[in-house]
């Protein structure tokens, strides 16, 4: 059984950097989520967080103790079936909240396609990749025309209840594919993967843990292989696939003399047409008359994500600075949509000037003014939610920016951007990295995702990617996490000589990136999983995703979404390493979730409790591949003779050695 998870001291919560701010005078007076932990204390439900609490009837809740004949519940449902029911309620919450994110992105696609929003098609070469995965004719046609009829048979793979299983899981090696259907997980619709999880763990429906959890897997591929991997490709296709640049991320991005507008949420439709309007010339004439300088805009959360990696737009925060953000009594306003938005941001400015902006008809809030965001017409609703800020500007009273706290990143690390950053601009390919794993430049590649948590300390992301670039293993990170890493500096391209193994920073200087790549927001998760699809591809590191030296962790998980992409992740074979897994009340099923799923998908999960020993058992994963794979034999010294030296230079080579081998 693992052990608790590590808590944060409260020495460490004040001492902590992005805490610091919270020490004002000023923030001192407002109650932040750490006020609320302070008053409830940090202990957890001991059923809830074991995942053996069943709520799901009426009969209930009960509190179900493994092994023991009177505690099981009312139904006789045991501790493995409730802890695997929980599980797969949490998958499917999480799939939920991409998948729906996911179709407003697709709808949003299909209004620009038709010219009904300020949007347009930016990258046709990506239309044209799509379509042809769809069997869509893309010769002699319009891009709108094209867009139009792949935005419509995206929507339609939301709602699709039988035929084919969804369209994007041909991207996945072919041996990914094959287990699937041989375990029966193919997804068939977005939605009705949610539905039939939500159905079979309704009291009385499904008993059986490994068969709950083939459902969990089946939910949790819609949403990685299917909604996620739509939104982001649908969303580069309109908006513009990421490539590197530089921006600047953490509280300090905040204007003095500009009107700050923060948009915190996820759905990149609403930030980009903010991006847009922000520049109107109408609207900056009006901040002039109010005495500002101009728009500020600034990210927060995934949203932040989406619009640093396209357009290096600041980020002003993360998940876990959402209230500092506001604390500072700086913004005009806080632009929100749906998730991750804590209730509480409405009450840190209630004695301020600051207005909170919903403007999603799903996501209202006590005491936040609200302005609906009509895609259809975009452009007016962005401009009028600007309105409304630069309108507080005047009101702006005592307030403080702390102006330290702004540090510089390099971010739109696409799978595209790693293709061409690695193989360069004549030679676009995997098989640089590839070459450089088999060769033990790089030991392998390590995804550090999800969420920050207040109950943790704010440098669990940091303390493992330090020591995994310090063992030459290249870091990908998404979320929250990446904004973690990029505010203590592992973001900017001098990171590698600073932290890195001596072989990892050899390449990084070369090619002039940082150890760590800002990969995107969580629904770009689906970006890993196409940088491994390609690294499959591309040849000598196996035939599928179990057997590359890849593994991923979501260390301070908060959001069910972050379970949800671990178990997509699980199901197409990549190992994952997690803290605090609600499983450990329910014996038989915690084996299967951490032994007992890697016989079928060749990847299981993993706990640890303490940064440093997560980040080792990702080592030490990656080495347990590399073994597998054979790559880690030293190279026999071979001795040439005549007959070899004259096959060299008449250009043949020595196939397989270092970074010559493979196919070029
Ligand atoms: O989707 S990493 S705290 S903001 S859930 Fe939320 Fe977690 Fe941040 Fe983005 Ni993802």
């Amino acid at each position: 059984m693992a052990k608790p998870s590590r808590i944060a001291s409260s020495n460490e919560i004040t001492a902590s950097s992005t805490r610091e701010p919270l020490n004002q005078d000023l923030a001192k007076k407002v109650r932040t989520a750490y006020t609320r932990i302070e008053e409830r204390g940090m202990s957890a439900c001991l059923f809830g967080s074991q995942g053996t609490c069943c709520k799901n009837c009426n009969m209930g809740p009960c509190q179900i103790i493994d092994g023991v004949e009177s505690m099981v519940g009312i139904c006789g449902a045991t501790a493995d079936t409730v802890a695997a029911r929980n599980f797969a309620r949490i998958v499917a919450a999480g799939t939920a909240a991409h998948t729906d994110h996911a179709r407003e992105m697709v709808r949003g696609f299909i209004a620009t396609a038709k010219g009904e929003t300020p949007h347009e098609i930016k990258d046709v070469a990506k239309l044209h990749k799509m379509a042809q995965l769809f069997g869509i004719a893309t010769e002699g046609r319009d891009k709108n025309a094209i867009a139009l009829e792949l935005g419509e048979r995206a929507l339609a793979e939301f709602g699709q209840q039988e035929s084919t299983p969804l369209t994007m899981l041909k991207r996945a090696p072919q041996k990914q594919q094959k287990i699937w259907k041989d375990k029966g997980v193919e997804p068939r619709g977005v939605d009705r993967e949610v539905v039939e999880t939500l159905h079979r763990t309704h009291m009385g429906v499904d008993q059986e843990y490994h068969n709950i959890m083939r459902q969990a897997s089946r939910c949790a591929l819609a949403d990685g292989w299917g909604s996620s991997m739509l939104s982001t490709e649908l969303t580069d296709i309109m908006f513009g696939t990421p490539v590197p640049r530089r921006a600047t991320i953490d509280l300090g991005v905040l204007r003095e003399d500009m009107v700050n507008v923060t948009v915190h949420g996820h759905e990149p439709l609403l930030a980009e047409s903010l991006c847009l309007a922000a520049e109107d010339e109408e609207l900056l004439a009006l901040a002039k008359k109010v005495g500002a300088k101009g728009i500020n805009l600034a990210g927060v959360c995934c949203t932040g994500n989406e619009i640093l990696m396209r357009r290096g737009i600041p980020v002003a925060g993360s998940f876990i600075q959402q209230e500092m953000v506001l604390a500072t009594g700086a913004v005009e306003a806080m632009v929100v949509d749906v998730q991750c938005v804590m209730q509480s941001v409405a009450q840190v400015v209630k004695e301020k000037h600051t207005d909170i902006i919903t403007t999603n008809y799903r996501a209202m809030m006590p005491d936040a003014v609200h302005i609906q965001f009509d895609e259809h017409n975009s452009y007016a609703s962005a401009k009028q939610i600007l309105t409304h800020a630069i309108n507080n500007f005047k009101k702006r009273g005592p307030h403080y920016i702390p102006k330290d706290k702004k540090f510089d990143v390099v971010v739109g690390f696409s799978h595209e951007t790693i293709n061409y950053m690695l193989g360069g601009r004549f030679r676009q390919s995997y098989r640089p990295l590839n070459d450089n794993i088999i060769n033990g430049r790089i030991r392998g590649v390590a995804a550090i995702v999800g969420c920050e948590h207040y109950k943790h300390a704010d440098n669990v992301h940091e303390i493992i990617a330090k020591e995994l670039i310090k063992n030459n293993v290249l870091v990908l990170a998404t979320g929250c996490a990446a904004q973690a890493l990029g505010r203590v500096g592992l973001m900017r391209p001098e990171a590698a000589t600073e932290f890195a193994g001596e072989s990892l920073r050899e390449v990084c200087e070369t090619v002039g990136m940082p150890p760590v790549l800002h990969v995107g927001s969580c629904v770009d998760n689906s970006r890993l999983l196409i940088a491994l699809t390609e690294m499959v591809h591309e040849g000598g590191l196996g035939n599928d995703i179990a057997e590359l030296p890849a593994v991923g962790t979501a260390p301070v998980w908060m959001s069910e979404k972050a379970v949800a992409i671990g178990q997509y992740f699980v199901a197409s074979g990549a190992h994952v390493i997690f803290q605090n897994l609600p499983i450990n009340g329910a014996k038989k099923f915690s084996d299967y979730i951490l032994k007992g799923l890697k016989e079928e998908y060749g990847a299981c999960w993993g706990v640890a409790s303490e940064p440093l020993d997560i980040a080792k058992a990702m080592i030490a994963a990656i080495e347990e591949k590399r073994e597998a794979l054979g790559i880690n034999k030293k190279k026999e010294r071979v001795l040439m003779d005549m007959a070899m030296r004259r096959e060299i230079e008449a250009g043949k080579g020595i196939g397989g050695m270092g970074c010559g081998g493979g196919k070029h």
